[in-house]
């Protein structure tokens, strides 16, 4: 059956193959082994919509669940960068009296305790209990569920509407962004916005990171597909932010037509996306020819430093590394474990290709000559806290935005 497009059901085909992925969060133990779930990772990019998605995606259930391994409060960036969303959204639009905000796949709180914090009424809507569970730990009002008209349907009726409806690297996950849509219609006030940032289609492109591909990756956004996609429910983009975040974000503002006034930005961000030939059809096949000599430049430095006899560790067991990893066929001969502070991680093998993963505290037991930096995102943060490591002549590989060796 040829694929169609989630948004339009115009007829798509892929641009390209990663090959047999495992599911990219689910870290296991040798037992798992011989039943380990594999699917075919194949983007496409609908010319009708302008919206980059993969063509299968795993059930939803498979991958966020009472084991979910990615808790956000592992960054401490991140948790600046979510005050100072949490502070902008506050001082924007929370302005009405006793104003109610929802959060979409709120995971362990990190962003919805600086609403909590103020006594702001709040609720966050995480469908991986473990997580969810961990919010409320911290003070966080939370609903162990998927977000989606069902679900607006039972807060409406339980708390009434929402002035603003937020969610951070969640919505390029929700393959039915239709119910999503409806959901945010039935829940805001007229006046709501719906507010989300995702890792941005531009900033992939340039920086050939493909690694933003991965199964619960099921769309990548641009402002272009953002405007398309919400367009079909009456929302339209009134505002788009560029962010630093996860190697290159946008934070989308959506409001009901004519409620808002649209910012210049949303002109100047499409006039952008169309210079860069986003729309176009080449892009992507140029995208694919780059990301397939990033895999030959990393496979040959890992093996040169192999042969040489020098040890590499992985530097974070994220999300993203279990498409390099699968997708360059890098296992324990190149790598020698995966160093992640996640404890859920730590003790059990990397999706696919079976690195083991260890705690940060056992590299106390002898630093590796190099490390394979998977958290490429976070670099800022890990170069600071890693600097005696590199000071002593540690290096680091890196294969965003191209293959290269980092030294001091
Ligand atoms: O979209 C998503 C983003 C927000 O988070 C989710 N689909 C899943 C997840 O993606 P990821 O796993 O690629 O996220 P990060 O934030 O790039 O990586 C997190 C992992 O890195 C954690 O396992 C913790 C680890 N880490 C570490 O070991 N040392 C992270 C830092 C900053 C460190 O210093
Ligand atoms: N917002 C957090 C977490 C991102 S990871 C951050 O930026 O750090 C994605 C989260 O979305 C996971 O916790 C996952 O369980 C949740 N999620 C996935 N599908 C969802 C859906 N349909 N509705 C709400 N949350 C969802």
């Amino acid at each position: 059956m040829t694929p169609t497009c989630r948004i339009c059901e115009t007829a798509m085909e892929p641009f390209m193959s990663f090959g047999k992925m495992p599911i990219a969060n689910g870290f296991l133990t040798p037992e798992d082994f011989a039943t380990e779930y594999f699917f075919e990772l194949k983007p496409g990019f609908c010319e009708n919509c302008s919206t980059l998605q993969i063509l299968e995606q795993p059930d939803p259930e498979r991958m966020f669940h009472e084991n979910y391994a990615f808790f956000s409060r592992t960054s401490k960036r991140m948790a600046i960068h979510f005050q100072s969303y949490a502070d902008w959204v506050k001082e924007n639009y929370l302005t009405s009296t006793n104003p109610f905000v929802v959060e979409i796949g709120s995971n362990d709180g990190l962003m919805m305790e600086f609403f909590a914090k103020d006594n702001i009424r709040h609720l966050g809507v995480e469908p991986s209990a473990n997580v969810a569970e961990k919010a409320r730990s911290y003070g966080v009002e939370t609903l162990c569920s998927f977000f989606n008209l069902e679900t607006a349907e039972k807060i409406v009726s339980e708390k009434g509407s929402a002035d603003a409806l937020i969610a951070a690297n969640v919505m390029c996950h929700i393959p039915d962004l239709h119910g999503v849509a409806k959901g945010a219609d039935h829940l805001l006030t007229p006046d709501g916005v719906l507010i989300f940032e995702e890792p941005y289609l531009g900033d992939m492109i340039e920086n050939t990171a493909y690694d933003q591909i991965y199964d619960e990756h099921v769309f990548i956004f641009s402002a272009r597909s953002v405007q398309n996609i919400f367009d079909r429910y009456d929302f339209e983009l009134v505002d788009v932010k560029p962010q630093s975040t996860h190697g290159g974000s946008m934070r989308y503002v959506l409001a009901r037509k004519g409620k808002w006034p649209v910012s210049p930005a949303v002109e100047t961000q499409l006039l952008y996306e169309d210079k860069k030939g986003l729309h176009l059809k080449t892009t992507y096949e140029i995208f694919r020819d780059k990301c397939e000599e990033s895999r030959t430049n990393l496979v040959n430095i890992l093996q040169q430093q192999k042969d040489v006899g020098r040890r590499i560790v992985g530097y974070a067991a994220t999300s993203k590394s279990t498409t390099v990893l699968n997708y360059c066929n890098i296992g324990p001969d190149l790598i020698e474990f995966i160093s992640d502070t996640t404890p859920i991680k730590q003790g059990k093998f990397s999706p696919g290709v079976h690195i083991p993963v260890r705690s940060y505290e056992t590299l106390r037991d002898g630093y590796p000559d190099g490390f394979l930096l998977f958290a490429w995102n976070h670099k800022a943060e890990i170069m600071e806290k890693e600097s005696s490591f590199t000071q002593a002549g540690g290096e680091w590989i890196s294969y965003v935005p191209h293959v290269e060796i980092i030294r001091k």
